[in-house]
């Protein structure tokens, strides 16, 4: 499925053990597709054992690119991560410039398969996420700076997707509205805590797509998961109460 039409993902981090059962086991929990991304302490050989196990479910699989080690040939889509509101211009764009520089040495003679590559704007909300502390990032002060994050993201760079994110704590729905309220063409992700059918429900309502990640790593993960797509497709999004894309294309 492509990812413009994902309306839950479940996020696979390869530094993170994982029983390969609870792998094999996604591919019942209807969940659209698999995303392999962490923040920290990615090691190649670590991607190229868990993009095997998940390409083994037979749902799409996303590589997130955010370190150099995360470049592994064999999956449908390649995010590529920019940290909008961070202090240091190397997250949002300087590592990505030094990949490219480097590209002879990370992936000898691949060309790059620009038609899988998607771009993604993260808006980085939970201070105490690691990816906040890793790509030095300045949370937003309140929605109103989320949805003008929203806009630079969609209307100056025309990012594919824009992602709310709020990694291992569940985030404010105005927040996520916020964001919503300003999309018009790209894609809307949201994913931090959710761990219930109704947080899933509520986030779903006002994104395109909700990511789900640590509950999996919890005892019943693959419970957790199920509950969390039939949450999400109990929505629609636009459902949130808040005014989503007046005149946008948020379906
Ligand atoms: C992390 O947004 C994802 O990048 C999911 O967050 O792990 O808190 O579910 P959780």
């Amino acid at each position: 499925m492509d990812w413009r039409r994902w309306r839950h993902a479940v996020k696979l981090d390869p530094a993170r053990p994982l029983d390969p059962e609870v792998v094999r086991g996604l591919a019942t929990t209807g969940t659209d597709a698999l995303i392999l991304g962490g923040s920290d302490g990615i090691r190649r050989e670590a991607v190229f054992h868990l993009l095997g196990a998940a390409r083994a479910t037979g749902l799409p699989v996303a590589i997130e690119v955010s370190s150099e080690e995360a470049v592994v040939p064999g999956a449908d889509w390649y995010l590529i991560p920019m940290v909008l509101n961070t202090r240091d211009p190397r997250w949002l764009v300087g590592a990505h410039r030094e990949a490219f520089q480097n590209l002879h040495r990370i992936a000898p003679g691949i060309p790059v398969p620009w038609d899988r590559v998607v771009t993604v704007a993260y808006v980085v909300c939970n201070p105490d996420a690691t990816v906040a502390r890793v790509a030095a990032a300045v949370p937003p002060a309140g929605p109103d700076e989320v949805a003008a994050w929203t806009t630079v993201a969609e209307r100056l760079l025309r990012a594919d997707i824009v992602y709310i994110e709020y990694s291992g704590r569940f985030g404010d729905p105005a927040w996520v509205g916020a964001a919503a309220g300003a999309m018009r063409g790209a894609r809307l992700f949201y994913g931090g805590g959710i761990g219930t059918a109704e947080q899933a429900a509520v986030m779903a309502a006002r994104a395109h797509t909700v990511v789900v990640g640590n509950a999996l790593y919890r005892p019943g993960g693959l419970e957790c998961i199920r509950a969390t797509v039939e949450g999400a497709r109990r929505v629609r999004p636009g459902e949130g109460g808040e005014p989503i894309a007046a005149g946008g294309r948020l379906p």
